[in-house]
């Protein structure tokens, strides 16, 4: 087994039936810029791993403000149940959305040029009181995937027992790379990863 990193874990391969394709999105992933997809790509991936149906969609809360309300106006009443949002330097977009619809909103700090997304990430996580955003991690599109999933399978115990199946691979690959540290030790681990 190769050392390095299996983030995102994939126990078995990721396959999108056709039947999650032509599901009615439960959840949106949106971003301000397509720069920004890569960032979100974890979080749509687990989402369809899970059978989860995404909508993705570029929406600025600078440059397409008008498409952005609109979006976040009708997600409730288009069947949506939790909106992830990613945006980096002055992140705008999740709070903005946050503003528009009861659904939750989960924030995903892009990381910026300038900043490195210190300033993505104050952006999202310093919302004022009445308006919660979510906030993950810089760069954090996965546990933004998994924290929507896990909102879903509060009602939902097929998501459920699939997400603590996600966590027992999770658990696996570090006790895997816990016994080959000891067999190997430090310095021959170091050369393998
Ligand atoms: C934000 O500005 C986007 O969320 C993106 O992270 C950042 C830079 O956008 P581009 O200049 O790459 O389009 O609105």
């Amino acid at each position: 087994m190769a050392i390095s990193s299996l983030f995102i874990v994939t126990p078995e391969p990721l396959q999108v039936s056709s039947a999650t394709a032509q599901l009615k999105p439960v959840v949106a992933v949106v971003m301000g810029s397509d720069s920004d997809l890569e960032t979100l790509q974890p979080a749509i991936q687990v989402l369809e791993r899970f059978e989860v149906a995404v909508e993705v969609r570029i929406l600025s809360a600078h440059r397409t403000p008008i498409e952005m309300v609109a979006f976040a106006q009708q997600a409730k009443s288009k069947g949506l149940k939790v909106i992830i949002a990613g945006a980096g330097g002055a992140a705008h977009l999740p709070g903005m959305i946050a503003s528009l619809t009861s659904l939750p909103v989960i924030g995903v700090p892009v990381q910026s040029k300038a900043l490195s997304g210190v300033d993505s990430m104050h952006s999202i996580v310093q919302m004022p009181g009445g308006i919660p955003v979510a906030t993950v991690a810089i760069d954090g599109g996965l546990n933004a995937g998994l924290l929507a999933s896990q909102i879903l399978a509060l009602s939902n115990q097929n998501l459920e027992e699939q997400i603590m199946k996600f966590r027992e691979a999770v658990h696996d690959e570090v006790t895997a790379k816990d016994a080959q540290l000891i067999e190997l030790g430090p310095n021959d681990y170091l050369t393998q990863m």
